[in-house]
């Protein structure tokens, strides 16, 4: 279910608009956007002449009373010169080659537009930055306190796993926000479908965040300096508590801005310039900027839903990676390690639901790593066949 709320008015919800597409995808997956407005099709307007611009008004007058005596030469004349040339233009968006490049728009946003009015007046502002959380609603406190913490100058995508949307918005800032909702999904199949490139492109930077993240000691705004200023396309806060914690990397370093690389246990790393000791960062809360996330969309596989391996991979989509990955430490989250979508697994005969999702998890991680090698060395067989070849 998509649901978008508009700040802009305060009406009842029985006035006010929204959309609704609903789409079935096999048994579960559920879309809507509706317009909750009385029934109302475009097909009942009369249409006022001045939007048919382009349209010889004559001619048709014309055609319907008969008066074919008029002459209309200019009009012949016009067609002549095309010539019946057909548009091709190659360098459009694949697919969209008959179109004059003058009406493609090949890119979007997330923001919400009036119904009314004129269109070049819908936006007084473009926020710059985009961050979505996957929610559940049992989770609001937390997602309440982490929405807070971003300006205006956010767009707020939550994209919800449980089906429970309209309750969020008890919130006042819910009403300026995007809501996904499809049951049941992770982070990373939601960013798959809802995250294209082309979607996102007018945001400089992307969140794309867990729910259960302590923000107390975070400023979104002083952040994105951070990184501007050590020019990280890839990166997180720095975490807390220490205890606890997987990687040394992404552990909060309490006497810097930034840190790039770390040292391991030893054995860890074949390499201090290679995960998981530099070029890496946890796929919980990872900001990208929009180069980035141009590259890493399409890394993402469509059915390893969690992601797994990812992390270890980013470094594929920056050069040098381990100057352009790392973590801000003085802006720093607090890791809560809730468990929220590991208990939504099914329950299978001896195990619990969170057991078969950790199974699936480090089964992803080992066929995400199996096919990127397999990918990478058919690439560069591919290309030394042909090099030895010459
Ligand atoms: C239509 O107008 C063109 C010039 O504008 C003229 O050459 C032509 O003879 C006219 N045809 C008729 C049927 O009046
Ligand atoms: C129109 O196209 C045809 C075939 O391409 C060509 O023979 C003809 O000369 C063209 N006419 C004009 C007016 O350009
Ligand atoms: C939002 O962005 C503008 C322009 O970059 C900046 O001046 C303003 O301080 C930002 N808002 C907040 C709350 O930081
Ligand atoms: C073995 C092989 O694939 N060779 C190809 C190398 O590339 C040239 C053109 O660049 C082809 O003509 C060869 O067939």
């Amino acid at each position: 279910m998509v649901t978008t709320t508009r700040s802009s008015t305060n009406r009842k919800p029985s006035e006010s608009m929204r959309l609704i597409v609903t789409t079935f995808v096999g048994v579960i997956f559920g879309f809507f956007i509706g317009v909750s407005f009385p029934t109302l099709s475009i097909t009942k307007f009369n249409l006022p002449s001045s939007l048919l611009p382009s349209i010889d008004l004559s001619y048709i007058e014309d055609k319907y009373t008969g008066a074919s005596a008029k002459n209309n030469s200019r009009r012949l004349s016009n067609d002549k010169s095309l010539n019946g040339t057909k548009i091709w233009v190659p360098s459009n968006p694949r697919g969209a080659e008959r179109l004059p490049p003058g009406i493609v728009e090949a890119e979007s946003d997330f923001y919400l537009r009036r119904l009314w009015g004129r269109p070049s007046e819908d936006l007084t502002f473009k926020p710059k930055y985009l961050v979505t959380f996957t929610v559940g609603y049992d989770q609001k406190k937390n997602i309440d306190a982490a929405v807070k913490k971003f300006s205006e100058n956010f767009t707020i995508l939550l994209f919800h796993y449980d089906g429970r949307t309209t309750e969020w918005d008890e919130f006042e800032w819910s009403k300026r926000a995007i809501h996904v909702s499809a049951p049941k999904q992770t982070k990373w199949w939601y960013a798959k479908r809802f995250l294209h490139p082309d979607i996102v492109a007018p945001y400089d930077y992307i969140f794309i965040w867990d729910e259960d993240l302590g923000v107390e000691h975070f400023n979104a705004e002083k952040y994105l300096t951070l990184v501007r200023k050590h020019g990280l396309e890839i990166s997180q806060p720095g975490l807390e508590p220490n205890k606890g914690l997987t990687w040394q990397m992404t552990k909060r370093r309490g006497d810097r801005e930034v840190h790039k690389v770390t040292e391991e246990k030893p054995g860890w790393c074949t390499d201090p310039h290679l995960p998981p000791c530099a070029a890496f960062v946890e796929i919980m809360a990872p900001v990208f900027s929009r180069d980035a996330w141009r590259c890493v969309w399409h890394m993402i596989q469509n059915d390893l839903v969690h992601g797994w391996g990812l992390d270890f991979a980013l470094r594929k989509c920056v050069e040098p990676a381990h100057e352009k990955i790392g973590v801000v430490d003085s802006q720093w989250i607090i890791h809560q390690g809730v468990p929220t979508l590991g208990n939504q697994g099914e329950t299978q005969i001896g195990k619990a639901p969170w057991q078969g999702v950790r199974e699936r998890c480090r089964k992803e991680w080992t066929m995400f790593q199996s096919r990127l090698t397999s990918a990478e060395n058919a690439y560069y067989k591919a290309v030394g066949i042909n090099s030895t070849a010459h």
